[in-house]
């Protein structure tokens, strides 16, 4: 069943944006991916997200860089929730992307994660989901104890090695 949108403002933004699918993938959760700008294909835009809930749609991860509005007009038209992802520009290194998508008006919020940071708007997806999902809930509870595993690993590594040593095996 697919419960998460992936929204693109353009396919150049698919390399950024499909760390958030892969994650998805990983805890086999469905979701579709779609090209929707909010400025060159805004009334196809507009279409997609007031049909989406009925879908079955429950989050959309939205990531669009420059005058990045895309997050914006989702929350505007989608009732669930939205999370954006500012991509990182050529000009101004996603600090345009960053502002445009985070300085929302009171009453329609967009949960921006960081720069290119699909990943996390991935796994905020995910988090969301698992408030009504038990299965989901143990699942994202075991990723973070296997993060925390491997970040101690490391440590240990660390400190058996020495940095240099470390560094020169990284
Ligand atoms: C935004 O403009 C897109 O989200 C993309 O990040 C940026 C550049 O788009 P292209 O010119 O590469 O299609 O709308």
């Amino acid at each position: 069943m697919t419960k998460v949108a992936i929204l693109l403002g353009s396919d150049s933004d698919l390399e950024v944006m499909r760390s958030a699918a892969e994650i998805l993938d990983e805890f086999v959760i469905g979701y579709e991916i779609n090209v929707l700008s909010a400025h060159r294909t805004p009334d196809q835009t507009v279409e997609y997200l007031k049909a989406a809930n009925d879908k079955g749609i429950k989050v959309i991860i939205a990531g669009a860089g420059g005058a990045a509005h895309l997050a914006g007009v989702c929350a505007a038209h989608f009732p669930g929730p939205v999370i954006g992802v500012p991509i990182s520009s050529k000009s101004l290194k996603g600090l345009d992307s960053l502002l445009s998508t985070v300085q929302m008006p009171p009453g329609v919020p967009v949960a921006t994660v960081g720069i290119d940071a699909a990943k996390n708007a991935g796994l905020l997806a995910l988090k969301v989901l698992a408030i009504t999902d038990t299965d989901l809930s143990h699942k994202l509870k075991e990723y973070l104890v296997k993060q925390t595993q491997k970040v101690l690993e490391k440590n240990e590594k660390l400190n058996e090695l020495g940095y240099e040593k470390y560094l020169n095996e990284k």
